[in-house]
């Protein structure tokens, strides 16, 4: 009976260890907090104040210090998403994250409902603003898809997508979850299963981190971009690379140098893939001695004698520092990257693009000849430049974020509605009965009543041990 004592004195600390939140961050064996699904989608953009009170004051700051409070402020408490396949987890966010809020149908936040089946005919009703493909592309309802059709069979007498019968007139019309900051720079791990298969491993950290994980046409991610490093390239040298659209045409995505091992895109995505590497060089700046998958170490430089080490370090570079800066400036903020931003900040991993909403951070960041001069600090980039990105990331049933303001909400508080269901125990079975909703006080009663049975269980089988020790002993005097 001391022993039964014993183990219930041990519940209640058992149940406070289970129940707390689980741990941020750290250097080793980081695996990131998954974020719970059942959440209210939140569509309106931070405001200038609230962009502000995320920062904080940054005062002069210039380089690695101003890297470093960026860092701190980007890395704090994040969530992040399973990288999944089809539409299950970042596939499946993409229809918030990633969705063309010009011809999609319009989402309601109360009724919205993820399409988790990747042969819906329920994929006409939302389009991808895909990486790679041009204004004109995405937003021509004929010529734009969404990842809900990468199942799809192809039927070459077809010349669209037949949405009721799961057929498309191209196996290369397909969005994939593009790396910008490619994996094979710093954080790319493999696995070989029984039958001597590779592939790739991806853990919750950098490899599905939202911020540079972005919807993207599939050939130009695979035939273009693939591994190689971002930069300008001679276009008449240069292998042309083209996107796949809805419609069975192609247009040009690229160029593609395969001697210097370099992916020029055109000059709309140019800004964008910019900010994705620069956020990507601050997020995980923190050199440790020991670096994870979840939480490598990036540096973006134009001295090409840095070379990547993706299992020992986890130290992943990025050349043509001085190209990105260039293009940082030549395609500015896009309304979609905004609200991109915004969507992902609110929603999923709680932390924002620095250099979405201070473009001008990065010459500040970034560029060693960059003198500190007031006269070039900024407001939050809230609105963005119109061309050549979709333009319109509101729909009819979207709250307009310049409209929403309230003074001195912070950051904490326009997050605060949806943290109540990110808590992760760590015990599966916990974790399950959460994510289907079942009450907590119902939740430990059904834990209390698992372990009591568990305890009567060893309990009785020492008993029953020592009743057939007592009787073998018995045996033994007779
Ligand atoms: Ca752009």
């Amino acid at each position: 009976m001391k022993k039964l004592l014993k183990v219930l004195s041990l519940l209640p600390s058992f149940f406070l260890v289970s129940f707390a939140p689980a741990q941020v961050k750290n250097a080793s064996g980081y695996d990131g907090k998954a974020y719970d699904t059942s959440i209210v989608i939140d569509l309106t953009d931070s405001t200038v104040n609230e962009i502000n009170a995320y920062y904080g004051d940054v005062g002069s700051q210039t380089g690695s210090t101003l890297m470093s409070t960026l860092y701190t402020t980007i890395s704090t408490d994040n969530y992040f998403l399973n990288y999944g396949s089809g539409l299950s987890d970042v596939g499946k966010w993409y229809q918030i994250t990633d969705r063309n809020w010009s011809i999609s149908d319009p989402v309601d936040p109360a009724t919205f409902k993820f399409i988790t089946n990747g042969k819906s005919t329920d994929a006409s009703s939302f389009y991808l603003y895909n990486m790679y493909m041009s204004d004109a592309a995405n937003n021509d309802k004929s010529k734009a898809i969404s990842n809900a059709v990468n199942g799809y069979s192809k039927d070459t007498s077809l010349t669209a997508i037949d949405y009721v019968n799961y057929k498309k007139p191209n196996s290369y019309i397909q969005v994939d979850k593009e790396h910008v900051w490619a994996k094979n720079h710093g954080f790319k791990v493999t696995e070989t299963d029984s039958k001597g298969k590779t592939s790739d491993v991806f853990v919750k950290g950098a490899p599905t981190d939202l911020h540079h994980l972005v919807a993207a046409d599939h050939n130009t991610n695979s035939a273009g971009h693939n591994d190689y490093m971002y930069g300008e390239v001679d276009h008449s040298t240069a292998k042309t690379i083209y996107s796949y659209l809805a419609d069975d045409t192609t247009e040009i995505s690229g160029w593609l140098d395969t001697s210097s091992e370099t992916f020029e895109p055109t000059d709309e995505w140019k800004g964008d893939i910019a900010r994705c590497l620069f956020y990507m060089a601050t997020r995980y700046s923190n050199k440790l001695d020991q670096n994870t998958q979840a939480e490598p170490y990036l540096y973006i430089t134009d001295d090409k004698t840095y070379t990547d080490d993706n299992n020992t370090t986890f130290h992943g570079v990025q050349y043509n520092l001085s190209t990105l800066l260039s293009w940082n400036e030549a395609d500015p903020v896009s309304n979609y990257e905004i609200h991109r931003n915004n969507l992902i900040y609110k929603n999923v991993q709680k932390n924002r693009n620095p250099y979405i909403d201070h473009p001008e951070w990065v010459r500040r960041v970034y560029d060693v000849n960059y003198v500190y001069d007031a006269a070039d600090e900024k407001q939050p980039t809230t609105t963005g430049t119109d061309t050549p990105e979709n333009t319109s990331s509101n729909t009819s049933s979207n709250t307009n974020s310049t409209t929403s303001s309230t003074t001195n909400t912070n950051s904490n508080t326009s997050s605060s509605t949806t943290t109540s269901s990110n808590t992760s125990t760590g015990i599966p079975i916990v974790d399950f009965l959460i994510d289907k909703g079942v009450p907590l006080p119902i939740i430990i009663a059904i834990v209390v009543v698992l372990v009591i049975i568990v305890i009567v269980l060893i309990f009785t089988g020492i008993l029953g041990s020592k009743k057939k020790k007592k009787r073998r002993n018995n045996k033994r005097k007779k």
